[in-house]
């Protein structure tokens, strides 16, 4: 083939390529052509099931404009975390929406963390009385009962032995006989806010007494005989009952934190019991005591009053006569170390949002 033959054979062939691309336009745009139409059906397809969606779960929406109340508006829900609390940016503003006591709660953002922090924390205060204290006061019995110094030889008061009193009974004087003290104390909080946690209480109590003979100042006790031709008549005998109280100011709401009464002592013996050493008491157990103290503090809830000191029943058990000598009967250094821990029962919220501030 020469020459010309190529050329003319190149043009057939270029010119064959422009005769078959017409065809093949046409078919793209037809097959564009169905590609649309059908997208455009099947959106309507999604259009009309969304209609159908929409008016199935109508509860799904909410009307926010009774003006115009085809206006619905979706509600969605998300169950997934929208902020994890260790991407709070410190370089912009955010502050707390806390309902309840502020003073409750420390709030900040640190190191890309919102803290809320619990203020209150927990603390200590410890009650240690002895009889050289201040602020104690005498205070009459409500039953009227007479005081160890309506005794000529009876007294009472306190020094650094403790709160004491000593008298001797003489036939036909009145058979009870009474001395108490009291004191307020004050919490280093307001109780409020705050929990006892534990608390103790602990005095201790001695006492001397003359055992024998009945009619000569001895104290009569269950099994003690006669002597020298006294006739020993005893139901209860003779005893003396140490007591703290704890109250609150106004004694409303008033408990025996703390009793003791005597037995044994006073009985003649062999041997004679006359001595009663120190002797630590203290109430039943500590749940009971936090009990008191929280009644005590219930109004209040920082002053709470104790009240301690004894009361001696002088049984008339002689005939032809008796008398009791109590030498001595003495309250030595109560303690109450108090334990609180609080300050966050007040926080009346469960509302605790950082928002953010745009500045
Ligand atoms: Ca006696
Ligand atoms: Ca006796
Ligand atoms: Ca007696």
């Amino acid at each position: 083939m020469g020459l010309r033959s190529k050329e003319q054979s190149k043009t057939v062939k270029q010119k064959s390529t422009s005769l078959h691309s017409k065809p093949k336009l046409s078919k793209e745009l037809i097959i564009i052509f169905f590609i649309i139409c059908g997208l455009l059906i099947f959106s309507q397809i999604i259009l009309s099931d969304n209609s159908t969606l929409k008016a199935q779960k109508n509860n799904e929406y909410i009307i926010l404009s009774q003006e115009n109340p085809s206006e619905l508006y979706k509600i969605e829900r998300h169950q997934d975390q929208l902020i994890k609390n260790s991407n709070f940016d410190t370089g912009v503003n955010w502050t707390s929406n806390l309902q309840g006591d502020f003073s409750d709660m420390d709030i900040n953002v640190n190191n890309g963390y919102a803290n809320y922090i619990i203020l209150g924390g927990s603390g200590n205060q410890i009650f240690n009385e002895d009889g050289t204290s201040s602020n104690w006061t005498r205070i009459d019995n409500d039953d009227g009962l007479v005081l160890p110094d309506s005794f000529a030889t009876g007294d009472y008061g306190m020094d650094e032995t403790g709160w004491y009193s000593y008298f001797i009974w003489p036939d036909n004087a009145p058979q009870s006989v009474k001395v108490q003290w009291r004191k307020n104390f004050t919490m280093n909080v307001n109780m409020s806010d705050y929990y006892i946690t534990s608390a103790s209480l602990t005095a201790w109590i001695n006492g001397s007494v003359q055992a024998s003979p009945v009619n000569g100042g001895g104290i009569d006790r269950p099994g003690d005989t006669a002597s020298g031709g006294t006739t020993v008549q005893i139901a209860t005998g003779d005893f003396v009952r140490y007591f703290m109280l704890i109250s609150d100011l106004d004694r409303n709401r008033e408990f025996t934190a703390i009793q003791y009464q005597t037995y044994d002592l006073g009985k003649d013996g062999p041997p004679a019991i006359t001595q009663l050493n120190d002797t630590a008491v203290m109430p039943i157990n500590e749940e009971t005591l936090i009990f008191y103290l929280e009644q005590a503090l219930q109004y209040d809830y920082q002053n709470f009053a104790i009240t301690l000191g004894m009361y001696y029943w002088c049984e008339d058990s002689g005939h032809p006569g008796d008398s009791d000598n109590w030498q001595m009967i003495i309250i030595k250094n109560p303690v109450i170390p108090l334990h609180t821990s609080g300050g966050d029962n007040k926080i009346v919220s469960s509302l605790m949002i950082m928002e953010r501030i745009q500045s």
